[in-house]
């Protein structure tokens, strides 16, 4: 029974609305600099020394200062000299640029891309659609040419996906024995960070990314070097280009973006190049089946909502997906960690 306290006081609605303030303190504290400038600086420093550092008001910065302390993202340390901030071991590792469980370019994507569109949520909601016309000026017609806008734009959710793959990518791809396929096509594989993860695990196997030529470019510019033999690219738009024989297809966060017709085409293609006895992976965040949770996979299926064509689905829907295309014997994985996997054979 809820008490009448519960309904004086209604936490969740408060905390909820917060939420945006929360996420918003994070992205600019990581956006100025201020996980690096501690981490740089090897010891606590005052808030007169971080607005300095970063050449920010000492007001601005004191008061954005206290309220990562409240986050529990920085500690502070009352001494003679007054107020001293350092790191906490989480901001350490996961919002600082340099490491190697780095989600800064993330935060960099969700605060000045994904955030703009998220404004026009309720048009999305009333339309069915996504937002980056009026978010940015651009047709929505083709939601990777409005995501990839400017070759900024580009690298920014390149490098932001790379990000969430140094901390999720081991798990969608342990999830089940891919050692028997040595020969993988990772189908819009971007930056390579997945594909780097699956070398690694896999010594085995070799991994072609397959993305489009300007991001084949940056990605070998930027993220993969040619000293790492194991990983090729090869250039096209899967849904107009032939898509090359091989023994696995990784698709890891593809079908999300599409509707189920793109996503039955797609998987028809990838059917047909796939070797008998080959298979396709699918890593994706599933719905519960009746849909009520996680709630991280609803929210991300809201920005599906303003950012694409897709939505995020249930185990069933993408068995059904994969079944249409010709795959057999599905299984799935849940992974307990954000993004999980499935499994087809062909
Ligand atoms: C896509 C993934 C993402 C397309 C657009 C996107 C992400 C953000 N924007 O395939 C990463 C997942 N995060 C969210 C909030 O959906």
């Amino acid at each position: 029974m809820g008490s009448t306290e519960d309904l004086d006081y209604p936490q969740i609605i408060v905390q909820y609305s917060n939420g945006f303030l929360i996420s918003k303190v994070m992205f600019t504290a990581c956006e100025l600099g201020v996980f690096d400038l501690l981490l740089e600086s090897g010891k606590p420093l005052s808030s007169d020394a971080i607005a300095a550092g970063l050449g920010a008001s000492i007001m601005g910065m004191k008061r954005l200062l206290d309220a990562c302390v409240g986050l529990k993202l920085l500690a502070v340390e009352l001494t003679q000299e007054g107020a001293l901030y350092r790191n906490t071991e989480i901001s350490n590792i996961y919002l600082t640029k340099s490491s190697p469980k780095s989600q800064y370019h993330i935060m960099m994507y969700y605060s000045n891309t994904v955030y703009l569109c998220w404004q026009y949520l309720a048009d999305a909601v009333r339309e069915g659609r996504n937002q980056y016309e009026r978010a940015f000026g651009v047709s929505s017609k083709d939601p990777f040419g409005a995501m990839y806008r400017s070759d900024e734009e580009m690298l920014k959710f390149m490098a932001g996906q790379n990000s969430v793959w140094s901390i999720c990518g081991r798990d969608v791809l342990a999830a089940f024995d891919l050692s028997p396929f040595t020969q993988i096509y990772d189908l819009g594989g971007g930056g390579g960070a997945l594909a780097q993860e699956c070398v690694s695990l896999y010594p085995n196997s070799t991994v072609t990314i397959y993305d489009l030529p300007k991001v084949v470019q940056v990605a070998k510019e930027q993220f993969v070097s040619p000293e790492e033999r194991q990983i090729a690219f090869h250039e096209g738009d899967f849904f107009n280009d032939s898509i090359p024989e091989a023994e696995l297809y990784i698709l890891s966060k593809i079908l999300h973006d599409w509707d189920d017709d793109k996503c039955k085409q797609l998987l028809a293609k990838v059917y047909k190049a796939c070797k008998p006895g080959g298979g396709v992976l699918l890593v994706e965040s599933l719905l519960h089946e009746d849909k009520s949770g996680p709630v991280a996979t609803q929210l991300y299926s809201m920005n599906m909502l303003v950012q694409t064509e897709g939505k995020e689905r249930t185990a069933a829907e993408y068995s059904k997906l994969l079944e249409a295309a010709g795959f057999g014997v599905i299984q799935v994985k849940r992974t307990g960690n954000l993004y999980d996997a499935v499994l087809g054979r062909k």
